[in-house]
Protein backbone atom coordinates (compact mmCIF):
# COMPACT_ATOMS: atom_id res chain seq x y z
CA UNK A 1 0.00 0.00 0.00
CA UNK A 2 0.97 3.48 -0.67
CA UNK A 3 2.40 5.61 2.50
CA UNK A 4 0.13 9.02 1.82
CA UNK A 5 1.95 10.49 5.19
CA UNK A 6 5.33 9.88 3.37
CA UNK A 7 4.04 11.63 0.08
CA UNK A 8 2.73 14.46 1.81
CA UNK A 9 6.65 15.46 2.43
CA UNK A 10 6.97 16.18 -1.30
CA UNK A 11 3.46 18.63 -1.23
CA UNK A 12 4.42 22.04 0.91
CA UNK A 13 1.22 23.21 -0.05
CA UNK A 14 -0.73 20.56 1.89
CA UNK A 15 1.48 22.01 5.09
CA UNK A 16 -0.20 25.12 4.79
CA UNK A 17 -3.39 26.38 7.14
CA UNK A 18 -6.34 27.35 5.78
CA UNK A 19 -8.72 29.86 7.80
CA UNK A 20 -6.91 28.76 10.94
CA UNK A 21 -7.21 25.41 10.29
CA UNK A 22 -4.94 22.77 8.03
CA UNK A 23 -5.69 22.59 4.71
CA UNK A 24 -7.69 19.33 3.55
CA UNK A 25 -7.72 19.77 -0.03
CA UNK A 26 -10.55 17.81 -1.55
CA UNK A 27 -10.59 19.24 -5.02
CA UNK A 28 -8.62 17.16 -7.14
CA UNK A 29 -10.48 16.47 -9.95
CA UNK A 30 -10.44 20.55 -10.40
CA UNK A 31 -6.86 20.29 -10.29
CA UNK A 32 -4.20 18.15 -8.49
CA UNK A 33 -1.31 19.83 -6.17
CA UNK A 34 2.38 19.69 -7.31
CA UNK A 35 5.21 18.21 -5.58
CA UNK A 36 8.36 19.86 -5.64
CA UNK A 37 10.16 17.07 -8.17
CA UNK A 38 7.44 18.73 -10.41
CA UNK A 39 8.55 22.59 -9.25
CA UNK A 40 12.05 21.66 -9.27
CA UNK A 41 12.17 20.63 -12.80
CA UNK A 42 10.37 23.42 -13.52
CA UNK A 43 12.89 26.20 -12.81
CA UNK A 44 15.90 23.63 -13.48
CA UNK A 45 14.35 24.13 -16.78
CA UNK A 46 14.32 27.94 -17.06
CA UNK A 47 17.71 27.92 -14.65
CA UNK A 48 19.94 25.66 -16.84
CA UNK A 49 18.36 24.84 -19.94
CA UNK A 50 16.09 27.61 -21.52
CA UNK A 51 16.11 27.83 -25.43
CA UNK A 52 13.32 26.98 -27.93
CA UNK A 53 13.50 23.91 -29.37
CA UNK A 54 13.31 22.76 -32.99
CA UNK A 55 15.16 25.67 -34.33
CA UNK A 56 18.81 25.95 -32.77
CA UNK A 57 22.05 24.07 -33.29
CA UNK A 58 23.17 25.74 -30.26
CA UNK A 59 23.53 23.49 -27.44
CA UNK A 60 21.02 25.11 -25.28
CA UNK A 61 18.71 24.40 -27.91
CA UNK A 62 19.67 21.01 -28.00
CA UNK A 63 19.34 20.10 -24.77
CA UNK A 64 15.58 21.77 -24.40
CA UNK A 65 14.97 19.63 -27.68
CA UNK A 66 16.34 16.04 -26.13
CA UNK A 67 13.58 16.79 -22.31
CA UNK A 68 10.64 18.19 -24.53
CA UNK A 69 10.87 15.02 -27.00
CA UNK A 70 12.30 12.60 -24.07
CA UNK A 71 8.79 13.62 -22.12
CA UNK A 72 6.91 12.42 -24.98
CA UNK A 73 8.94 9.35 -24.94
CA UNK A 74 7.80 9.23 -21.71
CA UNK A 75 4.34 9.93 -21.92
CA UNK A 76 3.86 7.83 -24.43
CA UNK A 77 5.27 4.71 -22.57
CA UNK A 78 3.24 6.13 -19.71
CA UNK A 79 -0.30 5.14 -21.47
CA UNK A 80 1.22 2.22 -23.32
CA UNK A 81 1.44 4.38 -26.75
CA UNK A 82 3.71 2.30 -29.29
CA UNK A 83 5.08 5.36 -30.67
CA UNK A 84 5.75 8.88 -29.14
CA UNK A 85 4.65 10.38 -32.74
CA UNK A 86 1.15 9.11 -31.90
CA UNK A 87 1.58 11.78 -28.85
CA UNK A 88 0.73 15.63 -29.65
CA UNK A 89 1.19 17.91 -26.81
CA UNK A 90 -1.84 20.55 -26.69
CA UNK A 91 -2.84 23.06 -23.96
CA UNK A 92 -5.33 20.92 -22.07
CA UNK A 93 -8.26 17.67 -22.45
CA UNK A 94 -10.37 20.72 -23.72
CA UNK A 95 -7.98 21.75 -26.49
CA UNK A 96 -6.94 18.00 -27.44
CA UNK A 97 -10.68 17.16 -28.36
CA UNK A 98 -11.52 20.21 -30.39
CA UNK A 99 -8.20 19.22 -32.14
CA UNK A 100 -10.33 16.21 -33.16
CA UNK A 101 -13.20 17.83 -33.89
CA UNK A 102 -11.57 19.99 -36.51
CA UNK A 103 -8.95 17.84 -37.65
CA UNK A 104 -11.03 14.92 -38.07
CA UNK A 105 -14.55 16.00 -37.75
CA UNK A 106 -14.54 18.75 -40.50
CA UNK A 107 -12.91 16.31 -42.58
CA UNK A 108 -14.03 13.18 -42.38
CA UNK A 109 -18.03 13.55 -41.09
CA UNK A 110 -21.01 14.99 -43.37
CA UNK A 111 -24.41 15.85 -43.35
CA UNK A 112 -27.05 13.62 -41.39
CA UNK A 113 -24.24 11.70 -39.98
CA UNK A 114 -24.21 11.02 -35.97
CA UNK A 115 -22.23 11.24 -33.28
CA UNK A 116 -22.89 9.36 -30.41
CA UNK A 117 -21.99 10.75 -26.68
CA UNK A 118 -23.36 9.83 -22.91
CA UNK A 119 -25.38 12.16 -21.17
CA UNK A 120 -22.87 12.59 -18.25
CA UNK A 121 -20.13 14.27 -20.54
CA UNK A 122 -18.05 17.16 -19.40
CA UNK A 123 -19.18 20.52 -21.17
CA UNK A 124 -15.68 20.00 -23.22
CA UNK A 125 -16.59 16.62 -24.68
CA UNK A 126 -20.02 17.83 -25.76
CA UNK A 127 -19.96 21.92 -26.96
CA UNK A 128 -16.99 21.19 -29.65
CA UNK A 129 -19.16 18.29 -31.08
CA UNK A 130 -23.05 20.72 -30.84
CA UNK A 131 -20.61 23.27 -32.73
CA UNK A 132 -19.36 21.01 -35.42
CA UNK A 133 -22.93 19.41 -35.01
CA UNK A 134 -24.32 23.13 -36.25
CA UNK A 135 -21.65 23.42 -38.79
CA UNK A 136 -22.03 20.36 -40.95
CA UNK A 137 -25.69 19.42 -40.04
CA UNK A 138 -24.75 16.69 -37.57
CA UNK A 139 -27.09 14.88 -34.87
CA UNK A 140 -25.83 14.39 -31.40
CA UNK A 141 -27.13 10.94 -30.09
CA UNK A 142 -26.44 10.41 -25.93
CA UNK A 143 -25.66 6.98 -24.52
CA UNK A 144 -28.36 7.64 -21.21
CA UNK A 145 -27.61 7.55 -17.05
CA UNK A 146 -29.14 4.89 -15.61
CA UNK A 147 -30.01 5.65 -11.40
CA UNK A 148 -27.04 4.21 -10.25
CA UNK A 149 -24.74 6.80 -12.32
CA UNK A 150 -23.90 4.10 -14.91
CA UNK A 151 -24.69 3.66 -18.68
CA UNK A 152 -27.24 2.07 -19.72
CA UNK A 153 -25.89 -0.69 -21.64
CA UNK A 154 -28.59 -1.75 -23.01
CA UNK A 155 -29.53 1.20 -25.09
CA UNK A 156 -25.75 0.76 -26.35
CA UNK A 157 -26.10 -1.61 -29.90
CA UNK A 158 -29.51 0.44 -31.08
CA UNK A 159 -27.79 4.02 -30.71
CA UNK A 160 -24.69 2.97 -32.90
CA UNK A 161 -27.43 1.78 -35.32
CA UNK A 162 -27.89 4.64 -38.22
CA UNK A 163 -25.11 6.77 -39.55
CA UNK A 164 -23.12 6.88 -36.35
CA UNK A 165 -19.43 7.66 -37.46
CA UNK A 166 -17.72 7.86 -34.18
CA UNK A 167 -18.45 7.56 -30.37
CA UNK A 168 -16.72 10.02 -27.73
CA UNK A 169 -17.07 9.31 -24.12
CA UNK A 170 -15.59 9.83 -20.85
CA UNK A 171 -13.85 7.21 -19.33
CA UNK A 172 -14.47 8.41 -15.79
CA UNK A 173 -16.87 10.53 -14.57
CA UNK A 174 -15.65 13.82 -12.91
CA UNK A 175 -19.39 14.36 -11.03
CA UNK A 176 -20.49 10.80 -10.50
CA UNK A 177 -17.30 9.22 -10.45
CA UNK A 178 -18.51 6.34 -12.26
CA UNK A 179 -15.86 4.06 -14.18
CA UNK A 180 -17.74 3.67 -17.59
CA UNK A 181 -16.94 0.08 -19.51
CA UNK A 182 -14.99 1.81 -22.13
CA UNK A 183 -13.07 -1.19 -23.21
CA UNK A 184 -17.00 -2.96 -24.14
CA UNK A 185 -18.37 -0.14 -25.69
CA UNK A 186 -15.01 0.72 -28.09
CA UNK A 187 -15.47 -3.47 -29.13
CA UNK A 188 -19.01 -2.88 -30.18
CA UNK A 189 -18.17 0.34 -32.02
CA UNK A 190 -15.34 -1.35 -34.01
CA UNK A 191 -17.17 -4.25 -34.79
CA UNK A 192 -19.01 -1.79 -36.53
CA UNK A 193 -16.23 0.47 -38.15
CA UNK A 194 -17.10 3.57 -35.79
CA UNK A 195 -13.51 4.90 -34.20
CA UNK A 196 -14.07 5.78 -30.83
CA UNK A 197 -12.57 9.33 -28.21
CA UNK A 198 -11.77 8.43 -24.84
CA UNK A 199 -11.97 11.36 -22.45
CA UNK A 200 -9.70 10.73 -19.79
CA UNK A 201 -9.49 14.04 -17.80
CA UNK A 202 -10.27 11.84 -14.82
CA UNK A 203 -9.32 8.32 -15.73
CA UNK A 204 -5.56 9.19 -16.62
CA UNK A 205 -4.27 10.85 -13.14
CA UNK A 206 -6.13 8.03 -11.08
CA UNK A 207 -5.96 4.73 -12.51
CA UNK A 208 -3.64 2.10 -14.85
CA UNK A 209 -4.48 3.00 -18.72
CA UNK A 210 -3.37 1.61 -21.31
CA UNK A 211 -3.75 2.79 -25.20
CA UNK A 212 -3.29 -0.80 -27.20
CA UNK A 213 -5.44 -2.57 -24.19
CA UNK A 214 -8.29 -0.05 -24.75
CA UNK A 215 -7.58 0.37 -28.26
CA UNK A 216 -9.22 3.54 -28.31
CA UNK A 217 -8.74 5.66 -31.74
CA UNK A 218 -8.18 8.91 -29.57
CA UNK A 219 -7.18 9.51 -25.60
CA UNK A 220 -7.32 12.97 -24.42
CA UNK A 221 -6.01 14.20 -21.07
CA UNK A 222 -4.75 16.99 -19.19
CA UNK A 223 -1.46 17.46 -17.06
CA UNK A 224 -2.48 19.91 -14.46
CA UNK A 225 -4.63 16.84 -12.87
CA UNK A 226 -2.10 14.49 -12.52
CA UNK A 227 0.73 16.60 -9.86
CA UNK A 228 1.81 18.27 -13.68
CA UNK A 229 1.86 21.77 -14.35
CA UNK A 230 -0.94 23.66 -15.75
CA UNK A 231 -1.35 24.55 -20.17
CA UNK A 232 -0.51 21.11 -20.95
CA UNK A 233 -2.72 18.28 -22.34
CA UNK A 234 -2.27 15.20 -24.31
CA UNK A 235 -3.93 13.64 -27.55
CA UNK A 236 -3.01 10.61 -28.42
CA UNK A 237 -4.55 8.99 -31.59
CA UNK A 238 -3.26 5.86 -33.70
CA UNK A 239 -0.81 6.59 -36.44
CA UNK A 240 -3.27 6.25 -39.41
CA UNK A 241 -5.81 8.23 -37.97
CA UNK A 242 -3.36 11.16 -37.30
CA UNK A 243 -1.45 10.88 -40.83
CA UNK A 244 -4.52 11.45 -42.59
CA UNK A 245 -5.56 14.62 -40.39
CA UNK A 246 -4.97 18.08 -41.56
CA UNK A 247 -3.34 20.44 -39.23
CA UNK A 248 -5.78 21.98 -36.76
CA UNK A 249 -3.46 25.28 -36.00
CA UNK A 250 -0.91 26.63 -38.34
CA UNK A 251 2.60 28.84 -38.42
CA UNK A 252 5.59 27.65 -37.43
CA UNK A 253 6.76 24.07 -36.75
CA UNK A 254 4.20 22.77 -37.98
CA UNK A 255 5.23 22.80 -42.05
CA UNK A 256 7.79 21.13 -44.22
CA UNK A 257 7.95 23.31 -47.24
CA UNK A 258 6.37 26.85 -47.57
CA UNK A 259 5.71 28.86 -50.75
CA UNK A 260 3.65 32.11 -51.11
CA UNK A 261 1.03 30.49 -52.18
CA UNK A 262 1.09 26.99 -50.09
CA UNK A 263 2.78 24.86 -47.85
CA UNK A 264 3.29 20.96 -46.99
CA UNK A 265 3.05 19.58 -43.47
CA UNK A 266 5.50 18.18 -41.06
CA UNK A 267 5.59 14.62 -39.94
CA UNK A 268 3.67 13.22 -36.55
CA UNK A 269 3.74 14.85 -34.41
CA UNK A 270 4.75 18.12 -34.76
CA UNK A 271 2.04 18.51 -38.01
CA UNK A 272 -0.08 19.61 -34.91
CA UNK A 273 2.09 21.58 -32.27
CA UNK A 274 1.92 25.12 -34.10
CA UNK A 275 4.35 27.62 -32.56
CA UNK A 276 6.49 27.51 -29.81
CA UNK A 277 5.26 25.27 -27.78
CA UNK A 278 4.44 25.15 -23.32
CA UNK A 279 8.29 23.56 -23.49
CA UNK A 280 9.23 24.44 -20.10
CA UNK A 281 5.77 23.08 -18.68
CA UNK A 282 6.11 20.07 -20.55
CA UNK A 283 9.46 19.18 -18.85
CA UNK A 284 7.83 19.61 -16.00
CA UNK A 285 5.01 17.13 -16.90
CA UNK A 286 7.54 14.54 -17.52
CA UNK A 287 8.70 15.07 -13.59
CA UNK A 288 5.22 14.39 -12.93
CA UNK A 289 5.18 10.91 -14.65
CA UNK A 290 8.25 10.20 -13.13
CA UNK A 291 6.85 11.28 -9.59
CA UNK A 292 3.57 9.12 -10.52
CA UNK A 293 5.57 5.99 -12.00
CA UNK A 294 7.54 5.64 -8.56
CA UNK A 295 4.45 5.09 -6.43
CA UNK A 296 2.62 3.11 -8.91
CA UNK A 297 -0.70 3.92 -10.83
CA UNK A 298 -2.47 0.50 -9.83
CA UNK A 299 -1.29 1.20 -6.12
CA UNK A 300 -2.99 4.66 -6.66
CA UNK A 301 -6.21 3.48 -7.46
CA UNK A 302 -6.14 1.01 -4.44
CA UNK A 303 -5.73 4.12 -2.21
CA UNK A 304 -8.41 5.79 -3.50
CA UNK A 305 -10.57 2.90 -3.93
CA UNK A 306 -10.01 2.43 -0.03
CA UNK A 307 -10.21 6.65 0.82
CA UNK A 308 -13.67 6.23 -1.97
CA UNK A 309 -15.34 3.33 -0.16
CA UNK A 310 -14.44 4.55 3.97
CA UNK A 311 -16.39 8.22 2.90
CA UNK A 312 -19.10 6.33 0.92
CA UNK A 313 -19.80 3.88 4.13
CA UNK A 314 -19.88 7.14 6.29
CA UNK A 315 -21.50 9.69 4.27
CA UNK A 316 -24.53 6.23 4.01
CA UNK A 317 -24.83 7.06 7.71
CA UNK A 318 -25.41 10.66 7.74
CA UNK A 319 -28.82 11.54 7.62
CA UNK A 320 -30.03 14.01 4.73
CA UNK A 321 -26.93 13.33 2.71
CA UNK A 322 -27.50 12.57 -1.03
CA UNK A 323 -24.86 10.80 -2.90
CA UNK A 324 -24.52 10.52 -6.30
CA UNK A 325 -22.90 7.96 -8.84
CA UNK A 326 -22.32 4.29 -7.91
CA UNK A 327 -22.14 3.23 -4.65
CA UNK A 328 -19.25 0.26 -5.58
CA UNK A 329 -15.99 1.11 -4.98
CA UNK A 330 -15.02 -1.15 -7.78
CA UNK A 331 -17.08 0.29 -10.40
CA UNK A 332 -16.06 4.11 -9.81
CA UNK A 333 -12.87 6.90 -8.44
CA UNK A 334 -12.65 9.05 -6.19
CA UNK A 335 -15.03 11.70 -7.47
CA UNK A 336 -17.46 11.84 -4.50
CA UNK A 337 -20.73 14.30 -5.81
CA UNK A 338 -23.08 14.77 -2.82
CA UNK A 339 -26.12 16.99 -1.08
CA UNK A 340 -27.01 18.17 2.03
CA UNK A 341 -30.75 18.02 1.99
CA UNK A 342 -31.85 22.02 2.35
CA UNK A 343 -28.19 23.05 1.88
CA UNK A 344 -27.18 24.82 -1.00
CA UNK A 345 -23.77 23.49 -2.56
CA UNK A 346 -21.92 26.79 -2.34
CA UNK A 347 -22.90 27.24 1.08
CA UNK A 348 -21.99 23.77 2.28
CA UNK A 349 -18.43 24.93 0.15
CA UNK A 350 -18.21 27.68 2.25
CA UNK A 351 -18.58 26.07 5.77
CA UNK A 352 -16.32 23.74 4.83
CA UNK A 353 -13.83 26.13 3.27
CA UNK A 354 -14.30 27.80 7.17
CA UNK A 355 -13.07 24.34 8.52
CA UNK A 356 -10.06 24.50 6.06
CA UNK A 357 -11.56 21.84 3.49
CA UNK A 358 -11.16 22.73 0.20
CA UNK A 359 -14.07 20.89 -2.28
CA UNK A 360 -16.50 21.93 -5.33
CA UNK A 361 -19.72 23.16 -5.36
CA UNK A 362 -21.13 23.82 -8.75
CA UNK A 363 -22.30 21.86 -11.72
CA UNK A 364 -18.88 20.98 -12.76
CA UNK A 365 -19.31 21.76 -16.36
CA UNK A 366 -22.27 19.14 -16.78
CA UNK A 367 -25.11 21.00 -16.69
CA UNK A 368 -26.96 18.29 -18.80
CA UNK A 369 -26.36 15.70 -16.37
CA UNK A 370 -27.36 17.98 -13.33
CA UNK A 371 -30.59 18.36 -15.27
CA UNK A 372 -30.56 14.56 -14.93
CA UNK A 373 -30.14 14.60 -11.73
CA UNK A 374 -32.90 16.80 -10.86
CA UNK A 375 -30.35 19.77 -9.17
CA UNK A 376 -28.47 22.70 -9.69
CA UNK A 377 -25.42 21.65 -8.45
CA UNK A 378 -23.49 19.33 -6.17
CA UNK A 379 -20.77 19.93 -3.94
CA UNK A 380 -18.06 16.95 -4.83
CA UNK A 381 -15.23 16.48 -2.89
CA UNK A 382 -12.78 14.27 -4.81
CA UNK A 383 -9.41 11.88 -3.65
CA UNK A 384 -5.69 11.57 -4.89
CA UNK A 385 -2.40 9.96 -4.35
CA UNK A 386 -2.03 12.38 -0.77
CA UNK A 387 -5.45 12.44 0.89
CA UNK A 388 -5.95 10.21 3.98
CA UNK A 389 -8.29 8.71 5.62
CA UNK A 390 -8.22 11.29 8.42
CA UNK A 391 -8.97 13.72 5.59
CA UNK A 392 -11.74 11.48 4.63
CA UNK A 393 -13.02 11.97 8.67
CA UNK A 394 -12.49 14.94 8.71
CA UNK A 395 -15.09 15.74 5.52
CA UNK A 396 -17.90 13.91 7.39
CA UNK A 397 -17.00 15.78 10.45
CA UNK A 398 -17.63 18.88 8.73
CA UNK A 399 -20.85 17.93 7.08
CA UNK A 400 -21.96 16.64 10.31
CA UNK A 401 -21.00 19.98 11.99
CA UNK A 402 -22.86 21.78 9.25
CA UNK A 403 -25.75 20.47 9.03
CA UNK A 404 -26.20 20.70 12.85
CA UNK A 405 -25.29 24.59 12.02
CA UNK A 406 -28.29 24.80 9.49
CA UNK A 407 -30.53 23.13 10.96
CA UNK A 408 -29.89 25.15 14.46
CA UNK A 409 -30.30 28.49 12.22
CA UNK A 410 -33.54 27.21 9.97
CA UNK A 411 -35.19 26.64 13.22
CA UNK A 412 -34.76 30.30 14.37
N1 LIG B 1 -12.93 18.94 -15.09
C1 LIG B 1 -13.59 19.50 -12.81
O1 LIG B 1 -13.51 20.19 -11.78
P1 LIG B 1 -9.35 20.74 -18.95
O2 LIG B 1 -10.04 21.90 -18.24
O3 LIG B 1 -9.35 20.93 -20.44
O4 LIG B 1 -8.02 20.41 -18.36
O5 LIG B 1 -10.26 19.46 -18.65
C2 LIG B 1 -11.58 19.44 -19.09
C3 LIG B 1 -12.27 18.21 -18.63
C4 LIG B 1 -12.66 17.27 -19.56
N2 LIG B 1 -13.24 16.12 -19.19
C5 LIG B 1 -13.48 15.82 -17.92
C6 LIG B 1 -14.11 14.50 -17.56
C7 LIG B 1 -13.12 16.74 -16.91
O6 LIG B 1 -13.35 16.44 -15.64
C8 LIG B 1 -12.51 17.96 -17.27
C9 LIG B 1 -12.16 18.98 -16.24
C10 LIG B 1 -12.66 19.83 -13.97
O7 LIG B 1 -14.36 18.56 -12.91
C11 LIG B 1 -12.70 21.28 -14.31
S1 LIG B 1 -14.28 21.80 -14.90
Amino acid sequence: MLDAKKIREDFPILKRRVNDKPLVYLDNAATSQKPLQVVQALADYYTLHNANIHRGIHALSEESTALYEGVREKTARFIGAPKPTMVIFTRNTTESINLVSHSWGLKHLRQGDEILLTEMEHHSNLVPWQILAQRKGLRLKFIPVVTDGRLDMGAVPGLLEGRTKLVSLTLMSNVLGTINPVKEIIQMAHAKGIPVLVDGAQAVPHMPVNVVDLNCDFLAFSSHKMLGPTGVGVLYAKEAILEEMDPFLSGGDMIKDVWLDHSTWNDLPWKFEAGTPNIADVIAFGAAIDYLKGIGMPEIRAHEAELTRTTLEKLRQVEGITVYGPMDPAVRGGAVSFNVQDLHPHDLGQILDDAGIAIRAGHHCCKPLMRKLGVVATARASFYLYNTLEEADLLVAALRKAKEIFSVVSRR
